[in-house]
């Protein structure tokens, strides 16, 4: 059985000579035995696949060595073959090797490729699946939302004169844009509820491309405080800076943000607000994921399986998480160990 390693639909020799391919094996085979004799599979599903490829008992895997993309996988698909299969035949060549493995080589295989399956099922555990092989233990590794601040988007706020919603000049920004000034804007104004009296944090998140003596400003009842004052060091970044404490009692409030511009107006720049967060929690730190991993929790298992439910213990929340196996002979579609699954995102009520 001839294994064409590919990235499918991409643009590469070994999707494109399929024509080449078959005239060569004509040379050796019946014409109605050459299309059952070869098949192109992709590269995560090569070293998976294998085994239970082809009742034929050997393989040949040609491997493409010269083209760009993918290279890391093509590159890590090659090792894993050579370490798992280590009676495997090698004929090397300039742009392609071919790794020819007997029956004898398949069965003395050093290690089981699988992809590892995770879901979360209706009645909130996580169930896993390995596609072969088996593990005497699983990690689950999550990352909670965190829940102590309000993330706002700035494009979301009521817009005043002066300010626009932008997606151009900057990249990297989060939800649908950003704000952005004009020269002698009016002050936004945002309106959000306070559910507990005391300090009021809030962080920015702007991107500024000159410096100026034009900083902007964000008051919150009296308190006023100015934000963006950056030298060159920060200029054309998204910065996240704090602004605060504001003094705030439960309900609603008013939040301006305004940039009063006092230098040369020929010179006028922008400056672009992506989001805000409001937290009353000093310590608080955005981050961009708004994500922080909680502790991995290791379930030894009574005997090996290849397949499982996990129980978590996870406080209400919103998580991502996924799972690992640990066990050295079980590698992933590159040979890599451990083998990881798919992420699965779920909350846990209160
Ligand atoms: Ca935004």
């Amino acid at each position: 059985m001839l294994v064409l390693a590919s990235v499918p639909n991409y643009n590469e020799p070994l999707n494109n000579e399929y024509q080449m391919i078959e005239l060569f094996m004509l040379e050796k085979l019946p014409p109605h035995q050459v299309v059952e004799s070869y098949q192109t599979v992709a590269l995560e599903e090569v070293l998976p696949s294998l085994p239970d490829l082809s009742v034929r008992p050997n393989r040949s895997i040609i491997l493409d060595k010269i083209s760009w993309n993918s290279r890391q996988e093509r590159d890590d698909l090659a090792k894993a073959l050579a370490d798992c299969y280590p009676q495997a035949k090698w004929t090397k060549g300039d742009y392609f090797d071919r790794v020819d493995i007997n029956a004898d080589a398949l069965a003395d295989s050093e290690c089981t490729s699988a992809h590892l399956a995770l879901e979360y099922t209706p009645e909130g555990n996580l169930a896993w699946k390995l596609s072969s092989g088996v593990t005497s233990r699983i990690a689950l590794k999550c990352e909670i939302q965190q829940v102590n601040h309000a993330w706002v988007e700035a494009e979301t706020f009521p817009i005043s004169p002066g300010w626009q919603v932008e997606t151009v000049y900057a990249i990297d920004w989060t939800g649908d844009g950003f704000l952005m000034d004009n020269f002698g804007s009016s002050p936004v104004v945002y309106s959000f509820e306070v559910k507990e009296e005391g300090p009021l944090y809030v962080w920015v998140r702007y991107y500024k491309r000159v410096v100026d003596n034009s900083p902007a400003r964000i008051t919150i009842e009296n308190n006023a405080y100015i934000f963006a004052s950056i030298g060159e060091d920060k200029l054309n970044q998204w910065n996240w800076e704090r602004v605060g404490p504001f003094n705030v009692t439960t309900g609603y409030h008013k939040l301006e943000l305004h940039r009063p511009y006092v230098d040369d107006p020929t010179k006028f720049m922008a400056l672009f607000i992506d989001s805000m967060v409001f937290t009353a929690n000093p310590d608080f730190t955005p981050s961009d994921t708004q994500y922080q991993p909680v502790r991995p929790q290791i379930y030894p298992l009574r005997q090996e399986q290849s397949r499982g439910e996990l129980e978590h213990n996870l406080e209400p929340g919103t998580y991502r998480c996924y799972v690992e196996t640990a066990n050295r002979s079980l590698v992933d579609a590159f040979g890599r160990t451990p083998v990881r699954s798919n992420t699965v995102n779920f909350i846990v009520p209160p």
